[in-house]
């Protein structure tokens, strides 16, 4: 039997983070999240790009563009859609996981999904850090797993 999995290697890695600047005190602590996971794990400072776009609605274009630059071992796009601050949460929720998903399907490179969807700020706060863990860091070491995984794979 031949089992392929990836394992947690920063070394040698390089990342890109799209960060959405909407709801920033929460995407501000994903982001602390991110870096910490991939610092300990050994991603140099110089090998991480951090993007900001306006809302998490940009973050799949970015995200798209970075992966096919062919730079990035992964992607990892942050943000946090929260429904209480608006009547279209479904549509920009939608769109970026759709968008993620897209582009990382169209590119080859894994794209980590770190945006929090909550029904209120309290419940974005709680996964950004506070009480139920960081879902930046969670999506950072997707992001390391999956990177490793890709070179494990059979060439095409
Ligand atoms: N963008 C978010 O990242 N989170 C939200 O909760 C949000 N709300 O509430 O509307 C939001 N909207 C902006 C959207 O992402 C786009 O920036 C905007 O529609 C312009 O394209």
């Amino acid at each position: 039997m031949n089992e392929i999995e990836g394992r947690f290697v920063g070394e040698g890695r390089r990342f890109a983070l799209v960060v959405s600047r909407f709801n920033e005190t929460v995407s501000e602590r994903l982001l602390s999240g991110a870096l910490d996971a991939l610092r300990r794990h050994g991603v140099a400072d110089d090998a991480i790009t951090v993007a900001r776009v306006p809302g998490a609605f940009e973050i799949p274009v970015i995200a798209k563009r970075l992966a096919a630059s062919g730079r990035f071992d992964a992607v990892v796009g942050l943000g946090a859609v929260i429904r209480g601050a608006t009547a279209h949460f479904e549509h920009v929720a939608n769109a970026v996981s759709q968008g993620l998903l897209r582009a990382s399907l169209d590119t080859e490179v894994p794209i980590a999904f770190g945006v929090l969807t909550t029904d209120t700020v309290e419940q974005a706060v709680e996964r950004a850090g506070a009480k139920s863990g960081n879902k930046g860091f969670e999506a950072a070491l997707v992001a390391l797993e999956m990177a490793d995984l890709v070179r494990r794979l059979p060439a095409k």
